[in-house]
């Protein structure tokens, strides 16, 4: 069993698949803290974990023509400018659960919770690239990742970023050390993972291996066979993987963590709570909640920390305390968020459902009974 060595998990997770470990924090646990607490972080792994020495770990970076290339241990890595920033994670399949609703879809069956957030700290890309003889000559190039974890051909994880967005030092792309003040979990990629702000989690590859500079994107499935967004229409004898580009940025979402689907609430006042964060940096402006449906709206008031202008990389959490419409028997709760470019949520899955599930960032429906 490849998985026999795979570390113990938070019983509190949510599991979607147990070989390979795919879990996600129950609603509720997901918003207690800013910072998700790094034994519920979600967790998605494609293949068994990896289980690595931190004393003979060494980073392969592959230097351009003429330069130099690196073979870093983490004694190395330390050397480098450390950096730290929160930033939220998302995967691409977040929220599939409700495409699989509206009509089958291929694909883990995550709700809400396949998103977390934590402060990480490591040393900047640019930097070890810099470091390499790489510069931003290259146009059209690719930073490519391979990763420690492999199938049982050998085929190891893999992915890619643009070189331009892996050289801006204000993208802050990071080689990760630290997760929340700690060595990296192994579930989260130790000793090293990369940590892509703004972009969607299958480029923050974990168990970092190998990194190099390319003219094409990565050759890995999970970059030019995966995480592409496709029209309604395409199904899988249609389907192209050429024709459509990979996913970096996410768009915005949000969702409800309070209450939960089905619960019974008191009459009088309701509490609402939940998340919102966009991709690229993008900032969220507003959140709007409905309690009947989408007829009408309330502003929500956002907590958590502010967020720095085109680098807002970690979510806001929100809260709506509202007063339970009178003679209601039944809400249906809705949020939708704003992003600072104005981009908005889509009302309905019906519009953006695509084979694989992903980009899911419909309108989030809670409902709820109103108790007598
Ligand atoms: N990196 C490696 N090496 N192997 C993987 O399976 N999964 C990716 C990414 N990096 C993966 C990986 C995907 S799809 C996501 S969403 C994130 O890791 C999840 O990170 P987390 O498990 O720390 O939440
Ligand atoms: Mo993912």
């Amino acid at each position: 069993d490849p998985y026999a060595d795979d570390p113990i998990r938070h019983p509190a997770l949510k599991v979607n698949s147990q070989r390979p470990f795919n879990a996600e924090p129950p609603p509720e646990l997901l918003t207690e803290n800013y910072i998700t607490p790094n034994p519920i972080f979600f967790t998605r792994n494609h293949l068994p974990v990896p289980n690595l020495d931190p004393d003979t770990y060494r980073l392969h970076v592959v230097g351009p023509p003429g330069g130099q290339s690196l073979c870093l241990s983490l004694d190395d890595l330390y050397q480098f400018p450390k950096h730290e920033i929160t930033v939220t994670l998302q995967c691409a399949g977040n929220r599939r659960s409700e495409m699989t609703r509206f009509k089958e879809v291929r694909g883990l069956e995550w709700s809400a919770g396949a998103i977390s957030t934590a402060r990480w700290a490591g040393a900047r890309l640019c930097d070890v690239l810099s470091q390499a003889g790489h510069h931003l000559s290259e146009t059209e190039a690719h930073v490519c990742f391979e990763g420690l974890d492999s199938d049982p051909t050998g085929t190891a994880y893999g992915a890619s970023i643009p070189l331009a967005r892996a050289m801006d030092p204000e993208a802050e792309v990071l080689l990760a050390y630290e997760m929340n003040g700690q060595p990296l979990p192994r579930d989260h990629g130790f000793p090293v993972r990369v940590v892509v702000p703004g972009v969607v989690g299958a480029r923050h590859v974990k168990w970092l291996g190998k990194v190099s500079v390319e003219p094409e994107e990565s050759y890995s499935h999970w970059q030019r066979r995966d995480y592409k967004g496709f029209s309604p229409s395409v199904d899988w004898d249609t389907v192209d993987f050429d024709s459509a580009p990979s996913i970096q940025e996410l768009p915005v979402q949000s969702a409800i963590t309070q209450p939960k689907d089905g619960e019974t609430i008191e009459s009088g006042e309701v509490t609402v709570k939940g998340y919102a964060w966009s991709g690229g940096g993008r900032a969220v402006v507003r959140v709007d909640v409905s309690l009947d449906g989408g007829l009408t709206w309330q502003v929500a008031e956002l907590d958590g920390e502010e967020q720095r202008a085109r680098k807002a990389w970690a979510w806001r959490l929100w809260q709506l305390q509202a007063p339970v419409p009178a003679g209601k028997k039944e809400l249906n709760i809705v949020c939708k968020a704003v992003d600072d470019s104005y981009n908005v949520q889509p009302d309905t899955v019906a519009p953006i459902w695509n084979l694989r599930g992903v980009l899911s960032n419909a309108w989030h429906h809670v409902h709820v009974h109103v108790a007598p």
